[in-house]
C-alpha cells in the first residue's frame, strides 16, 4: 500500500469569494465549500453521527450491502477517483470489493487537507490499493486523474454523501456535464443522493437539538474572523434551517440578531447587516429517484442501476458515460 499527497499552493480566492458574496445586492451568501476548514470538517464528522442526521449512515449501509454488485457492473481494470472523499470510511466498502480481484489506484480529491489526511489514515490498511491524494477542486483533480489513465482502464468516479445536492439547481446537472466531459464512454460515476422526506424530519436533521449543525454553520464566520481578520461577534448571528418548497431543498442561513456592521480586514470591506437579514450558506437538495435518472441523461450518462435505503430515504445511483 502506497500513500502520497499532491498539494498545490493555498487558495487565494477566499477573500474574493467572501467579498463578492457579502457586498452583493439582495440575499447575501457565502459558498458552502468554505464550511470545511479543519474545525468544520470535524464538526461534519460529528453531524454524521447524530441520530437526527441519517444521510451518512444510509450511504454507508447501501455501500456495505451492494459494493460487490456495484463493482461487478464496472468490469475490467479501473482507477477510482473520489470527489470529496471526506474521512474515507464509506469508500472502504468499494475499495475492499475491488481489492479482492484487482490491484487498484485510488485518488481522493479534496479541498480540505484535514479530510484528506483522515481519509489516508482510514484506508491505509487495504491491500492492493495505492492511494494518491489531490488537494484540489473537484474538476481540476479529476482532470489530473484522467491524465494518468492507462490503455484499457476505466475510471470509476465516486461522488458520495449527496454532496451533489449542495450545488444550487441546476448547477448540479451542469456539474455532472463537466464531469462527463472529462470521462470517456463506458466510465462510471457512482453518485449518492439524499431523497425527499417529510419536512419536519429534514428540519431536525439540519437543526439538531445539540446544536452541532449550528456550530458547523457559525464556524464559517469564525473562520472568516481567523483567516481574514474579521470582527464577526458569533452570538450576534443565529443558525437557521429552512425548507424551500419551490426548489425542494433545505437551506442553511445565518440570521443577524441586530443591525450591525462587520469589518473584514483582508477582504477590505465593512458589511452592514440589518436585524433579521440572513447570509445564505448552504443548499441541500432532496431528490426523487426519477429526477436523478433525468439529471443523468441530461448530463450524458445512462442510469445503470439505483439502490435505495429503506430506513432513511437515500439512493446510490450508478451512471455510465454514454
Ligand atoms: C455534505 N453535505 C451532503 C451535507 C448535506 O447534508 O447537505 C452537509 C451538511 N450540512 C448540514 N448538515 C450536513
Amino acid at each position: 500500500m502506497l500513500t502520497t499527497a499532491i498539494v498545490p499552493h493555498a487558495s487565494a480566492e477566499f477573500a474574493t469569494d467572501v467579498r463578492n458574496g457579502l457586498v452583493k445586492r439582495g440575499q447575501k451568501e457565502l459558498p458552502s465549500k468554505y464550511l470545511y476548514d479543519e474545525v468544520g470538517s470535524r464538526l461534519f464528522e460529528v453531524i454524521s453521527a447524530l441520530p437526527e442526521y441519517g444521510v451518512t449512515r444510509a450511504d454507508e449501509r447501501l455501500l456495505r450491502k451492494h459494493a460487490a454488485e456495484i463493482v461487478e457492473r464496472v468490469p475490467g481494470a479501473v482507477m477510482v477517483a473520489e470527489l470529496g472523499s471526506g474521512s474515507g470510511k464509506k469508500t472502504r466498502w468499494i475499495l475492499e470489493a475491488l481489492s479482492h480481484h484487482r490491484r487498484t489506484a485510488y485518488y481522493p480529491i479534496e479541498i480540505s487537507a484535514t479530510a484528506l489526511a483522515m481519509c489516508r489514515r482510514e484506508l491505509a490498511d487495504i491491500d492492493s490499493i495505492s492511494i494518491v491524494g489531490f488537494e484540489r477542486e473537484y474538476l481540476d483533480g479529476l482532470l489530473e486523474v484522467a491524465a494518468r489513465r492507462q490503455d484499457g482502464q476505466r475510471i470509476l468516479v465516486l461522488f458520495l454523501g449527496s454532496t451533489i445536492g449542495n450545488f444550487d439547481r441546476p448547477a448540479d446537472v451542469g456539474f455532472l456535464r463537466e464531469v462527463r466531459l472529462i470521462l470517456q464512454p463506458g466510465d462510471a460515476l457512482l453518485v449518492g443522493t439524499d431523497l425527499e422526506k417529510p419536512v419536519p424530519q429534514l428540519i431536525d436533521a439540519y437543526n439538531d437539538p445539540l446544536g452541532v449543525t449550528a456550530a458547523f454553520n457559525l464556524n464559517l464566520l469564525a473562520r472568516i474572523n481567523r483567516e481574514l481578520g474579521a470582527d464577526f461577534v458569533l452570538n450576534q448571528f443565529t443558525h437557521e434551517a429552512r425548507f424551500n418548497r419551490e426548489t425542494g431543498s433545505i437551506e442553511m442561513h445565518l440570521r443577524s440578531a441586530e443591525d450591525q456592521i462587520v469589518s473584514i480586514h483582508r477582504a477590505e470591506i465593512s458589511v452592514p447587516f440589518l436585524k433579521n437579514e440572513t447570509i445564505w450558506t448552504e443548499t441541500s437538495h432532496k431528490y426523487s429517484l426519477h429526477e436523478v435518472v433525468c439529471m443523468a441523461e441530461d448530463a450524458g450518462f445512462r442510469c445503470e442501476a439505483q439502490w435505495a435505503d429503506r430506513e432513511w430515504p437515500f439512493a446510490e445511483n450508478l451512471l455510465i458515460a454514454e
